[in-house]
């Protein structure tokens, strides 16, 4: 992959830089998108799942579809994506907003990780807010019981709730505050995350887009690199560390 001079020029002049990323950077490690072909979306309705009525309404069920997924999550490992934005901390300053619930960027070894969406590995009581980050056995069945008779849930965030105060505002910060904004394996769908970029460019960071396709965000970048995010990054540190002094 052949990188335009400009394009590495103004990259290697940047101080703070953002990775915005979305499922599409964990495709490679074997966890499944969203929105694909392959997409979780295709089998289950987000509105059926990912939601808090959801969760009262049939909370076996949300809980199973869950423990699926961790499964998935747990027997996955971080890929040369994650691995390529930890070896970006040598060059620049480097913040990580992920939209992923995976875990994979802190297992990657990523210094700074905003978690927008919250993290599939924790779980909380409804009622008393008790947090329990062990993982649940597969076996009973169905979702746990707090002590005080509250439901146990993911400690991820629903669609129709609110992202973690903190965590927002420190990506938003870092976003306005970034000189370069890589905005990864994201369709850019949802909101609020994904004000984030708009938020980049109004402060007069270079967006940079890494997907295997075309999405809602591509007119906005500077440049757009279709193909895999673990062909892509690793070949771009390739491509500013072999050449340090143009
Ligand atoms: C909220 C966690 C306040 C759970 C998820 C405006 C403002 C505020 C809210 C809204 C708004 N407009 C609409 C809303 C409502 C809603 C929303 O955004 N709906 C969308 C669908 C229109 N937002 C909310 O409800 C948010 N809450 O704002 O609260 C509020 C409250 C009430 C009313 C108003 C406001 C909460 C949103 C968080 C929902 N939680 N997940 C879980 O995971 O189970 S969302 C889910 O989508 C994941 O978190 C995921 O990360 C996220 C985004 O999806 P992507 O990561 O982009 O994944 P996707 O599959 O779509 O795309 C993958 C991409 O990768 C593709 O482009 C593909 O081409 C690419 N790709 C594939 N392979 C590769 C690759 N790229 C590179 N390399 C590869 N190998
Ligand atoms: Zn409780």
């Amino acid at each position: 992959m052949n990188f335009e001079s400009g394009f590495l020029s103004r990259l290697k002049r940047a101080k703070k830089v953002v990775f915005f990323t979305g499922a599409g950077i964990s495709a490679e490690s074997g966890i499944p998108t969203f929105r694909g072909k392959e997409g979780i979306w295709n089998k289950f309705k987000p509105e059926e799942l990912a939601n808090f009525d959801a969760f009262i309404k049939n909370p076996d069920m949300v809980w199973e579809w869950y423990q699926y997924r961790r499964k998935i999550v747990g027997s996955a490992n971080p890929n040369k994506a994650h691995e390529t934005i930890v070896e970006f901390e040598k060059y620049f300053e480097v913040t990580v907003v992920t939209q992923n619930v995976d875990n994979l960027h802190r297992r990657a070894g990523s210094s700074h990780v905003y978690e927008l969406h919250g993290n599939i590995e924790k779980n909380y009581c409804v009622k008393c807010r008790t947090h329990f980050d062990i993982p649940f056995s597969e076996e009973p069945k169905g979702v746990p019981v707090c002590d005080c008779g509250g439901l146990i849930r993911p400690d991820v965030v629903w669609f129709g709730e609110l992202l973690p105060h903190d965590q927002y505002q420190g990506a938003e910060e870092a976003s306005e505050d970034s000189d370069v904004f890589f905005i990864i394996g994201t369709s850019a769908l949802v909101y609020p995350a994904a004000y984030l970029p708009e938020i980049a460019r109004r402060a007069g960071a270079m967006l940079v887009e890494v997907n295997i396709e075309a999405t809602e965000i591509s007119d906005r970048c500077d440049y757009s690199f279709y193909d895999k995010a673990g062909t892509v990054l690793p070949e771009l540190l390739k491509a500013l560390t072999s050449h340090p002094q143009n």
